[in-house]
């Protein structure tokens, strides 16, 4: 899973890349054109540690998600669906990054949101017409064309003229599945991040103003940090980050928070499995059934399917085992279809 940080300008895209990913690219170098920055970054989890520690587990296994960092929307293609490299369009997830730290900088970040977010909807309606314009000309010859596809393009038209981002209207799953080869950019889930300046917090008010804006999307959420700050602690090891964070009375370093906000912006939980060898944090979809989740540890176990008996991992740790799980009746046997929850710690059974 892939989430693509982008920005105007010198927004601090590059500062909250090498933060989130403990990263050193160059800062303030303004780019170099079309250069993208890609990092792996771990997702931090405690259950994990404890886990691990119950079972005497040689290596963790975490969660991962990839940021790539984008130069800004190219100027000089304004009006081309290419303002944004094709690579933003593989990504799952948008983190859009505001300068909040330039006290001279006039328009407001909810503004500037709006800029950004123009140049999406704009490269959106360009792919979007161009198809439209097609199908309709196929029609015009008598070619019996994809109707369906042709009803859902021309709604995401209908809605980019109006200026709704994608994520912000309602789509069937069968219109989605039409849709699905776009790979809109409004489409997408957004993330906010306000970069502030040292020292001083996002105000509320700029947080609220973006928040509560229909063209945005209630779904959307804000966050504020500091990259300068950030990227500092990023680069100082565990023990003294630890200790910073301490001398400030800061529980978790806001980095931390937008990794764990990225995450579930993907609609991304976990679920586990442990053993001598490793214990394994694995990302899935919400909603994702038993059999599935076998899947993305192997097919041999989605294929030989019987059961998966779970617990959660805090209540396999806390008693101190399956077997004892069983005993206090806190292990169910699931099928095929259970729907895995974040926390699960899962035994699958299966037969190949
Ligand atoms: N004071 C302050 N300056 C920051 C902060 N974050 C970034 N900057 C500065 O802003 C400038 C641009 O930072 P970058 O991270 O390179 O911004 P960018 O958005 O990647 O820039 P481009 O890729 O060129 O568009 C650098 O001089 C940074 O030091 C911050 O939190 N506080
Ligand atoms: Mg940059």
């Amino acid at each position: 899973m892939r989430l693509g940080i982008i920005g105007l300008p010198q927004a601090g895209k590059t500062t909250v890349f090498n933060a989130v990913a403990g990263a050193r690219a160059t800062v303030g170098g303004f780019g170099q054109p079309g250069e993208i920055h890609r990092a792996i970054v771990k997702i931090p989890d405690h259950r994990l540690a404890i886990l691990g520690e119950f079972m005497k587990s040689k290596k963790l296994v975490h969660a991962e998600i990839e940021y790539l960092d984008f130069p800004p929307p190219l100027k000089t293609d304004r009006g081309s669906e290419n303002v944004f490299p094709p690579a933003l369009r593989e990504c799952e997830g948008i983190v859009a990054v505001l300068n909040c730290f330039d006290p001279l900088i006039s328009r407001s970040p909810l503004e500037r949101l709006k800029d950004l977010q123009g140049e999406m909807l704009l490269s959106d309606l360009i792919i979007a017409d161009k198809r439209r314009v097609r199908l309709e000309k196929d029609q015009a010859r008598g070619l019996k064309g994809n109707v369906a596809e042709y009803q859902a393009v021309k709604k995401v038209v209908d809605l980019l003229e109006a200026e709704k981002p994608l994520r912000t209207a309602d789509f069937s799953e069968a219109e989605k599945l039409q849709l699905r080869g776009f790979a809109f950019l409004s489409f997408k889930p957004l993330l906010v991040v306000l970069n502030t300046a040292e020292g001083s917090e996002a105000v509320t008010a700029q947080v609220t103003e973006i928040t509560i804006d229909p063209t945005i999307g209630a779904d959307t959420p804000v966050t504020s940090l500091c990259g300068n700050i950030e990227m500092e602690l990023a680069d100082l090891d565990k023990s003294d980050r630890e200790a910073f964070l301490a001398d400030f009375g800061i529980d978790e370093a806001a980095t931390t928070k937008l990794i764990r906000l990225s995450y579930e912006r993907l609609d991304l939980i976990t679920f586990f499995t442990g053993a001598e060898i490793d214990s394994h944090a694995w990302p899935i979809r919400r909603g994702t059934v038993a059999v599935n989740a076998a899947g993305e540890i192997h097919q041999d176990i989605k294929r030989g399917f019987i059961r998966a008996e779970v617990v959660p991992v805090e209540t396999l740790v806390e008693l101190g085992g399956m077997a004892a799980c069983r005993k206090a009746a806190k292990a169910r046997l699931e099928g095929k279809e259970y729907q895995v929850a974040d926390g699960d710690y899962i035994l699958f059974r299966f037969n190949v």
